[in-house]
């Protein structure tokens, strides 16, 4: 197999990138990541020492380099992890979440067609999404399944379900080896300390408030990274063209609790915690039904939140290197001025 993955640099993608070059009959593992903010050059370098792996800096809208990558390294799968991923950023910077999350995706689809007429051989092409998309369950109950209508709702789910709706009119019309999978909140080492687990985390270790939207009682399911990047290299390999699959992680918990868990595993103490006006059209609970996934692919999660909890929170305390900076100076500012003009999160 030859791989090109796209946003090796960001959390999941360096997870995945690990991965894939565990695995037998791996000859190649080729990284297209233009390194956005959330893209960090050392999240690969342990892997530059293998002389199967490549990095290239490079946008995935330029389509004059993704069919020069093409050629260069004759890839047999493509797999999109590159995207804008936070979602509170999307409520003031959507623009660039339509550039890279649907033109981007788009980009990589005509590509992937033109080499494979080009070639006559099979390229294999996986699209990362999200189970953002399908939008709110909103009651206790009930679980987001695959043949649920996508209702996407904010601007980042709403870029994520173009693209995965993109990439399956593809499969369709265009007769490509396509599989998507759409997987619950993922956590642990080198996520960007923006989304909720190591912002409260590193929060924590700097001695900050931690900021919980609303009432807290949002709820998410907790999915290991690694046992992401296992479904995902799953369905690459077993997936059935054309077909989307759930991942999920089994572990449904409001954020209050989550937070609570935290500063119990660093034992600080809960005064910490700020409650906060909540994000704009914050969806209310995410719950995933992994069945499918289970049955055609053997995917199942394998680590408990409570462990995977402790895990993160251990090397977030021993690699403050990785994250102090990313904290401070222009990343800071940034924010501050924007959830400033949205009134979020108290400054
Ligand atoms: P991340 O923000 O950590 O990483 C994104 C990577 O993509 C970065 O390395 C960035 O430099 C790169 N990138 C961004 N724009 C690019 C462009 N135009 N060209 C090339 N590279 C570009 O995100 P993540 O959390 O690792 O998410 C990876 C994927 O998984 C995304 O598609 C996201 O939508 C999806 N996803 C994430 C979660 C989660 O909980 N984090 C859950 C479900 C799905
Ligand atoms: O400061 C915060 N306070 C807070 O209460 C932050 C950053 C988040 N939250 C809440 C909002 C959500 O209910 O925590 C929950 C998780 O928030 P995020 O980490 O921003 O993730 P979420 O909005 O659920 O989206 C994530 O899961 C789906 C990823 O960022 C997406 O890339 C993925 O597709």
């Amino acid at each position: 197999m030859r791989i090109l993955v796209t946003g090796g640099c960001g959390f999941i993608g360096s997870g995945f990138l690990r991965y894939a070059l565990a695995q037998e009959g791996v000859e190649r593992v080729v990284n297209l990541d233009s390194l956005t903010y959330s893209g960090r050059l050392e999240n690969v370098s342990e892997l530059e020492g293998d002389a199967r792996f490549r990095h290239v800096t490079g946008d995935i809208t330029d389509a004059a380099l993704v069919s020069k990558l093409m050629e260069e390294e004759d890839p047999t799968h493509v797999v999109n992890f590159a995207a804008e991923s936070h979602v509170d950023r999307s409520l003031f910077a959507a623009r660039c979440f339509v550039s890279t999350n649907i033109d981007g995706t788009l980009c990589l689809l005509e590509a992937t067609r033109a080499r494979q007429e080009a070639t006559g051989k099979e390229l294999r092409f996986l699209q990362i999404s999200t189970d953002e998309v399908y939008g709110d369950l909103e009651t206790d109950d009930g679980f987001f399944v695959e043949t649920m209508p996508l209702d996407p709702r904010n601007p980042y789910s709403a870029t994520k379900a173009g693209a995965d709706l993109l990439a399956l009119a593809f499969a369709k019309t265009h007769k490509l080896w396509l599989v998507v999978t759409r997987s619950s909140n993922n956590y642990g080492p080198r996520q960007f300390p923006e989304k909720l687990i190591p912002l409260m985390i590193t929060n924590a270790l700097e001695g900050k408030q931690l900021p919980v939207y609303g009432d807290g009682k949002n709820v998410r399911d907790w999915l290991w990274v690694d046992d992401n990047c296992a479904g995902v290299w799953a369905a690459l390999v077993n997936g059935k063209p054309g077909e989307a699959y759930n991942l999920g992680g089994a572990s449904e918990r409001p954020n209050i609790d989550v937070v609570k868990g935290i500063l119990a595993a660093l034992d600080k103490p809960e005064s910490l915690i700020t409650y906060v006006k909540d994000r704009p059209g914050h969806d209310r609970r995410y719950a995933i039904d992994f069945s499918k996934a289970k049955r055609d692919l053997g995917f199942e999660p394998n680590m408990t939140f409570e462990d995977g909890l402790a895990k993160t929170v251990a090397w977030y305390r021993d690699n403050a290197e990785w994250w102090t900076a990313l904290k401070g100076g222009s990343f800071a500012d940034y924010y501050k001025e924007h959830y400033g003009k949205l009134g979020l999160k108290g400054d």
